[in-house]
C-alpha cells in the first residue's frame, strides 16, 4: 500500500496517531522497505585517498598518544552512515597510527580484526603473545577472543588498515572487550612460529601442546611477498577471469574456508589494460589499491584509483574496473559471515 494521505478523511491517520501511543505500527506501511525484492544497501560508494588519510592521522599523532587512545585510529565512515562509525551496515574500517616507541596497549574483544599494512616496517602486532613482524601489504589476523597489542620498535611510523565486525556485533549484542593488566602480552611463543608451523602447507604431525585458543585458526600472518608472488605465477598461465582478473581468497589452513568466521579477505591482479566486466554481490567490500592505477565504476560513480587509496563497494552495487598498470588489490568482506547463513549471491553482468 502507498503511504497514507493523512487528510483524506478515512480515519486511518489518526488511526495511526493511537497506534504509536501504544507501541503499535501499520505493517502494511513499511512491508516492502524490510523485505525488498531485491538487495540494496544503505551505504554509498567512497573513497579515501590515502594521502589526505595520512595527513590526519599525522596530526592525531601531535594530539594523543597510542596508548592515552588505546588504539589512535581515525574510522573510514560511509558518508551515507555519519556518526554510525561504519564504513558499511556490518563493516567498520579505520586507518591506526603507531609511532615509533610506542604501545597500543594490550586487549581482546569479540569482534574480529584483521590489520592490513599500509606504511612502515618493523611494527609488532601480537597475537596471544606471538610477535607478528608488519611489513608492507601484509596482512594480519586476530580473530575473535585473543590478546592482542602493537608496538613499533622502529624509527618510522606504521600506519595500517583495521577492518573489524563491529557493527554486525552491535547487531548481534554480543560484545564484550577486557583489557590486559599488562601493557604487553608476555612472549608465548617467537616470532614467526605460527606461521611456520601451519603456513606452508604443513601442519604438526603429532598434536603438540600448543595455544587452545588458536585452535579454530592458528593463521595470523600473511605476508604479502608470499600471496604477491602467487598472482604474478598464475597470471602467467591463466587468462584473467572477465569479472575478476586473477582473484585469490585468504584461507584459514584448519578449514579451508574464510580466514575469520565473519570476514573474508582477498587479493587480486587486473592486469595492465584490462577492462573488467560488471559484477555485482550482496557482500560489501572494502578494498586497497596496493600497486597500480586506473578506474573503478562502483554503481553509477567512477573513480580513479592510486596506489594506497581505500574504497568501498556497498553490497548490490556493480563493480568494475579499467586497469591503467597492473592494479593489486586487497579487499576485505562480510561475505563469510553471509555464506555461514547461505544468504551470499552474485550476479555477473
Ligand atoms: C581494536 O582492537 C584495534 O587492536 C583497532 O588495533 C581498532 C576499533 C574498535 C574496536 C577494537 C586494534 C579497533 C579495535
Amino acid at each position: 500500500m502507498n503511504a497514507v494521505d493523512r487528510d483524506a478523511g478515512d480515519g486511518l491517520g489518526a488511526f495511526y496517531d493511537d497506534l504509536v501511543q501504544h507501541n503499535l505500527a501499520p505493517l502494511w506501511e513499511v512491508l516492502h522497505d524490510l523485505v525488498p525484492r531485491q538487495p540494496g544497501c544503505r551505504a554509498g560508494p567512497a573513497l579515501w585517498n590515502f594521502s589526505v588519510i595520512r595527513e590526519h592521522l599525522m596530526r592525531s599523532g601531535d594530539l594523543i598518544s597510542a596508548a592515552q587512545a588505546e588504539r589512535r585510529v581515525l574510522i573510514l565512515e560511509n558518508p551515507n552512515m555519519v556518526g554510525e562509525s561504519a564504513i558499511t551496515p556490518l563493516l567498520y574500517a579505520g586507518m591506526q597510527l603507531v609511532l615509533p616507541g610506542e604501545v597500543a596497549p594490550c586487549h581482546r574483544h569479540a569482534q574480529s580484526a584483521l590489520r592490513f599494512v599500509m606504511e612502515g616496517e618493523g611494527g609488532t602486532t601480537a597475537v596471544n603473545g606471538e610477535k607478528v613482524a608488519m611489513r608492507p601489504f601484509d596482512l594480519v589476523l586476530t580473530p575473535s577472543g585473543l590478546w592482542h597489542d602493537h608496538a613499533n620498535e622502529s624509527s618510522e611510523p606504521m600506519i595500517w588498515l583495521d577492518g573489524l565486525d563491529i557493527p554486525l556485533l552491535q547487531h548481534l549484542s554480543s560484545g564484550y572487550a577486557e583489557k590486559l593488566d599488562e601493557y604487553s602480552h608476555p612472549e608465548t611463543r617467537p616470532p614467526g612460529d605460527t606461521l611456520a608451523r601451519y603456513g606452508k602447507n604443513l601442519r604438526p604431525a603429532r598434536r603438540v601442546e600448543f595455544d587452545d585458543a588458536l585452535r579454530d585458526q592458528p593463521l595470523f600472518h600473511y605476508p604479502f611477498s608470499e600471496w604477491r608472488e602467487s598472482l604474478d605465477v598464475i597470471a602467467r598461465s591463466e587468462a584473467p577471469h572477465p569479472h575478476d582478473g586473477i582473484r585469490m581468497e585468504f584461507t584459514n589452513p584448519v578449514t579451508g574456508g574464510s580466514v575469520m568466521k565473519t570476514l573474508s579477505a582477498f587479493c587480486q591482479l587486473v592486469p595492465k589494460g584490462m577492462d573488467t566486466k560488471a559484477k555485482r554481490s550482496t557482500d560489501s567490500s572494502v578494498f586497497v589499491v596496493c600497486s597500480g592505477s586506473g578506474s573503478v565504476k562502483i554503481g553509477e560513480e567512477y573513480f580513479h584509483v592510486h596506489e594506497k587509496d581505500v574504497f568501498v563497494v556497498p553490497a548490490w552495487n556493480p563493480l568494475s574496473f579499467s586497469a591503467d598498470e597492473d592494479l593489486v588489490l586487497f579487499s576485505f568482506s562480510d561475505k563469510a559471515v553471509q555464506d555461514r547463513l547461505s544468504l551470499w549471491f552474485e550476479e555477473l553482468f
